[in-house]
């Protein structure tokens, strides 16, 4: 018998190579535009931490018109059971759902539409071993998250719907699933009460970007500019692998942005 992976364990992703539009990417705040060598130098090493960590990388190629589309978690999601296309809230990101529709209908026998209306960005999406938790947030609306549980129930998926903290970009902009039980989050996202249930580790203060962390099977990646967030995963025993993020960071992306990961069923 064959028990069922954890919803850690990847052994597939998709990526996207950076276009060199990538330096006007979105941002909240404006630190500078990053520079095209550095957000290509990261995802290279992204690249390679992941396929240390045993996923079967597929790289697709730039898209100079999306300056946003090296962050292909967004635009859909992907389980073992099939994948659902989203339509994300930033306007100028619309578009990227079309542009990985044909590779996953190509990797996938099950691909679903969000249904209309609504808008739902992946990163606003955190699997947990209990459910798939959506959180709203200025990407994610009440109408896109209501036809996203939709989409998951058809996938055999429980779903719940919870809140973004307000000025906070996606869900998963602060917090990730170590373990089973355990959540790393920040403060003002664990005080909301939504991982009541998890055992809960708290980003240091000043080191919240390092919220968006990202188990892949025996590993946690951490950003490499968060050295208090690095210690305190170490002291609880995770394998930590530090990878540099500063450069993508300057367009508000963390390490779970740049894939779309699933367990590949192999028989
Ligand atoms: C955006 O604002 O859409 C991009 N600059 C960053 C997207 C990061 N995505 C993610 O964390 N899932």
């Amino acid at each position: 018998m064959t028990s069922k992976p954890a919803v850690y364990e990847f052994n597939a992703a998709i990526v996207r190579e950076p276009a060199r539009s990538v330096v006007n990417g979105l941002r909240a705040d404006d630190r500078g535009n990053p520079t095209y060598d550095g957000v290509k130098a990261e995802h290279v090493a992204y690249i390679a931490a992941m396929r240390t960590a045993g996923v079967e990388v597929t790289v697709l190629p730039a898209l100079e018109s999306f300056p946003d589309s090296i962050f292909v978690e967004d635009p859909a999601l992907v389980f073992p059971e099939g994948a659902i296309l989203l339509r994300p809230g930033a306007e100028t990101r619309i578009k990227e759902t079309a542009e990985i529709a044909p590779t996953l209908k190509a990797m996938f026998g099950t691909v679903l539409d969000l249904p209309s209306p609504g808008f739902a960005d992946g990163g606003d999406v955190l699997t947990t071993p209990k459910s798939v938790m959506i959180g709203l947030s200025a990407r994610t609306d009440r109408a896109g998250a209501e036809g996203l549980v939709a989409s998951l129930d058809r996938l055999g998926r429980k779903a719940e719907i919870v809140q973004t903290p307000e000025g906070v970009l996606h869900f998963k902009t602060d917090c990730s699933l170590l373990d089973d039980e355990t959540m790393l989050t920040t403060e003002r996202l664990g005080r909301s009460g939504v991982f009541d249930g998890f055992r809960k580790v708290t980003i240091p203060a000043g080191e919240e970007p390092a919220a968006n962390a990202l188990r892949v099977n025996g590993v946690v990646m951490v950003g490499s500019d968060y050295p208090r967030t690095i210690e305190m995963l170490d002291r609880l025993g995770y394998i930590v692998v530090p990878v540099k993020t500063t450069e993508i960071g300057k367009v508000d992306a963390g390490l779970s942005c740049m894939s779309l990961r699933w367990h590949r069923r192999t028989s």
